[in-house]
């Protein structure tokens, strides 16, 4: 698909209109993508998101970006993943349908022609959720929604994650 691209590399150095974060319930930073987020983007992160009231699991919250170059950061909350009969992967689906949902507004309110979004392993990491399953998830749930206005960005930090896109966008084995 041309419009959703597998990116190997640091989220925070995109120049896209909005990346996502993989934060917490709290929305007060923490660990992994989220505290490269916060520490990049600078102090005035931490004070808009004190003002949200955190974000429940599977939902999803905007802020600006400060000093990363990006416009915008959703802030979205995945599931702690645990043996799979916790709705795992529904709230996972929805936190990639939320963002979308949130960057449509976003771009409906600036009138822009096409928003480019970056999404992060979301819950890959500290959170566990199975690398293969996620990506499955994550792509299939982008599929289905994408249209010709949007442009998806997965950014694969680790070698493996970049191996399982390229593999699900694009059918490609690496080695
Ligand atoms: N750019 C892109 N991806 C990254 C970067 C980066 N700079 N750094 C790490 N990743 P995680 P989670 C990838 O743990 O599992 C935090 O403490 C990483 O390789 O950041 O959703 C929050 O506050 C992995 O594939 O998020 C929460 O408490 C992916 O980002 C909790 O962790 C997600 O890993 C959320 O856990």
């Amino acid at each position: 698909m041309k419009n959703i691209i597998v990116f190997k590399g640091d989220i925070t150095n995109l120049n896209v209109d909005i990346i996502v974060n993989a934060a917490n319930e709290t929305l007060l930073g923490g660990g992994g993508v989220d505290g490269v987020i916060h520490r990049k983007a600078g102090k005035e992160l931490l004070e808009e998101c004190k003002k949200l009231n955190g974000c429940n699991t599977g939902e999803a919250k905007m802020t600006n970006a400060y000093r990363l170059p990006c416009d915008k950061i959703i802030h979205t909350v995945g599931p702690i993943y645990r043996d799979g009969q916790y709705n795992e992967k529904q709230l996972l689906e929805s936190c990639y349908k939320n963002c979308i949902k949130l960057a449509k507004e976003y771009q409906k309110e600036n009138k822009l022609n096409i928003v480019k979004i970056a999404f992060p392993c979301i819950s890959t990491g500290v959170y566990r959720f199975p690398k293969d399953l996620a990506c499955e998830i994550a792509v299939n749930t982008i599929k289905k929604i994408i249209d010709d206005n949007i442009v998806v960005v997965f950014v694969c930090y680790e070698e493996i994650d970049y191996q399982l896109y390229m593999k699900e966008v694009h059918n490609i084995e690496i080695d």
